[in-house]
């Protein structure tokens, strides 16, 4: 067909069968039909779940892998937390993905750089270390040490123990952007050129629990006494550390954010969009978008947070509600 005469045709379709038939090779759809997913919601809609992740169970598997795989073979050995929605290979909320990390005494971990941002938390280590952009920083039990887009970094431990961690990443949000890039070093493992006991990318457990002991209660009772962990090169990655007391019950709030929370210190159970989770120290539990979320306190915790909420504000989709 010419062109005029296609032109024609979409022009003078008989029906509306015929006007998609027509579209259909043009890569064109009719917003109003209805959909498997429709286009608007009245409220957020996910097919993320809330789920739990047990540290004592991912610890186990990975003990497994540090007799069974190395880092010669394996560049992290990690595990990751994946929600198990339909087509999702690696995302534990839309736009965040958490994995559990374990290095063994004298490994080195390659360095290699991406644009993901990265955080890790730290949950039993003493003397692994990340080598971020050459200095070293140490990952000691409690701390949390961050890792922003595009910086060298490799992993290696001097302790006489496993060492075990949390990684955080925006990788989900860089796939949907599609901003990403990787590189390995040339290198393999680069040397460490400075040893950086203090760094802005290094927030030592004292250190967080001095912020956290000037830090405010909350008046409406949804949080705990609460820091935010900022970084200007980790824009997309919020970062929140609660303290919450043995017997307290936090007020049921739902807001537009994914949250994936993980105690560092601590035990309790919570509801996240009527899942009853009961956690302990270094389990992971992801709340989706908008699912009502509250906490009963069982000893008194630590609670590390991550978040998208900060992108959700920027883009100026937050919504917070508050239970009675
Ligand atoms: O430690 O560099 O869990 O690049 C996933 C990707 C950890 C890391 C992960 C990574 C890393
Ligand atoms: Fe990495």
């Amino acid at each position: 067909m010419t062109d005029t005469a296609k032109v024609d045709a979409l022009r003078n379709a008989g029906n509306l069968e015929a006007l998609y038939a027509a579209l259909d090779p043009l890569d064109m759809t009719p917003g109003w039909v209805d959909r498997e997913k429709p286009i608007l919601s009245v409220e957020p809609d996910t097919e993320f779940r809330p789920m739990h992740w047990k540290y004592g169970e991912c610890r186990a598997a990975l003990d497994a892998a540090g007799r069974l795989i190395n880092t010669e073979l394996a560049e992290r050995r990690n595990l990751i937390l994946r929600n198990p929605v339909k087509g999702n290979d690696i995302a534990t909320t839309r736009t965040l993905v958490n994995a559990y990390q374990m290095i063994l005494p004298g490994e080195e971990a390659r360095t290699h750089r991406h644009a993901p941002h990265a955080l890790r938390v730290i949950i039993d280590s003493e003397g692994s270390y990340s080598v971020v952009n050459g200095e070293k920083h140490p990952m000691e039990t409690g701390d949390i040490v961050l890792t922003p887009g595009w910086c060298w970094h490799g992993h290696g431990h001097d302790g006489d123990q496993p060492a075990y961690w949390l990684d955080g990443l925006d990788v989900p949000l860089t796939h949907l952007l599609e901003p990403m890039f990787f590189e390995e070093h040339p290198e393999g493992f680069a040397p460490v050129e400075r040893v950086t006991p203090d760094s802005p990318y290094r927030f030592t457990w004292d250190m967080i629990q001095e912020r956290l002991d000037a830090a405010e209660p909350d008046p409406e009772g949804f949080f705990g006494r609460r820091i935010r962990l900022e970084a200007d090169e980790v824009p997309t990655i919020g970062i929140h550390v609660e303290r919450l007391e043995a017997g307290q019950n936090t007020r049921r709030f739902r807001h537009a954010a994914n949250c994936v929370y993980s105690p560092m210190m601590g035990s309790g159970v919570s509801e996240v969009g009527g899942e009853t989770i009961r956690w302990s120290r270094g389990d992971v539990f992801a709340a989706p978008i908008w699912n009502w979320i509250e906490h009963r306190v069982e000893e008194d915790t630590v609670m590390f947070v991550m978040t998208d909420e900060f992108l959700m504000r920027f883009g100026k989709y937050y919504r917070f509600e508050g239970h009675a």
